[in-house]
């Protein structure tokens, strides 16, 4: 292979790989104008790697939208002829059929014009040979032959042909919003409106405040996969579950009365402290007086138990 050979692989094999592509928003959803040939087919196969698939035009302001973004400046030497030249789009008539099909096997309309599809034939099109399976283009010049204004119009052509391709990517389908989440279409982005029990942006993530793990008042708030609890005064623990008495702070069956962010013990007889972790010890003492008298005296001592 010589280096000119080798110079043009390159730069073919480039442009199939690397072929150049505008993509723009409509309505949400993506159009993909590639500018690389393609048989019909190979132009669906090449749409659905991302998930799409060639374009499907059932009204004028779609057609609209895309005419002005066809390139009439390509240079048609390189083509069978300037009928030739044009974008795929999905629709098709098989061999041997009068009815044009989209690829969702909808109804494309034929000439004359259906009352209920959009349709936007050039001309004499569709022409085919009924023999032979057409499929859909549209031309980017605005004037052939004497026709004129026709820039996006339709024509049809062997599906063999290469032509560029226009793919359309409907950015909510598949769904990507999981759990039942309804996809809605923004400008080039989507958002998922989730059901109840379930967050995130693609509603991927149970929301688990919906079991109200938090006791006490305590309020739930998901941070990424997880609850946190925030807990009111008093109250600590991941649900919120401890409070002031929780740790049984009361010894020697002592009544613990939790208190705002402190507690209270009540010790049985006997006992005494904070805690009531104090035994006391009651002493008699006999104290004798002159003239002698008795006197009971009760004296707490307390001692550490
Ligand atoms: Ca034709």
């Amino acid at each position: 292979m010589g280096l000119l050979s080798a110079v043009v692989f390159i730069f073919s094999f480039a442009h199939i790989v690397f072929g150049q592509v505008r993509t723009v928003d409509y309505g949400g959803n993506q159009l993909l104008f590639y500018q690389e040939r393609k048989t019909f087919d190979q132009a669906r196969l090449a749409c659905q790697k991302d998930n799409n698939d060639l374009v499907i035009v059932r009204d004028a302001k779609l057609q609209a939208f895309i005419t002005p973004y066809l390139n009439s400046s390509i240079n048609k030497s390189l083509w069978r002829g300037p009928w030739a030249v044009g974008y795929w789009i999905g629709g098709y008539r098989p061999a041997a059929s009068t009815t044009w099909y989209w690829w969702d096997r909808t109804i494309l309309a034929s000439q004359p014009p259906s009352p209920i599809e959009y349709n936007n034939w050039v001309g004499i099109e569709p022409n085919g040979k009924p023999a032979v399976k057409m499929c859909v283009a549209m031309t980017p010049y605005p004037s052939i032959d004497g026709y004129t204004n026709i820039k996006g119009g339709w024509v049809d052509d062997v599906c063999y042909d290469l032509k560029y391709y226009i793919c359309m990517k409907d950015i909510c389908a598949p769904n990507p919003c999981f759990n039942g989440g309804t996809c809605i279409k923004g400008v080039g982005e989507y958002q998922c409106n989730c059901k109840p029990g379930y967050i995130g942006s693609k509603c991927d993530v149970t929301d688990q405040c919906t079991t109200a793990p938090c006791n006490n008042g305590g309020t739930c708030s998901m941070v990424g996969h997880n609850y946190t609890c925030s807990c009111v005064f008093g109250f600590t623990g991941t649900n919120c579950e401890k409070d002031s008495c929780s740790s049984s702070p009361c010894q020697n069956g002592g009544t613990c009365t939790k208190l705002p962010n402190h507690y209270i013990c009540s010790c049985l007889d006997g006992f005494d402290g904070y805690n009531c972790d104090k035994a006391v010890r009651r002493m008699y003492f006999l104290r004798f007086y002159n003239p002698p008298q008795y006197s009971l005296n009760f004296l707490r001592m307390s001692q550490r138990t």
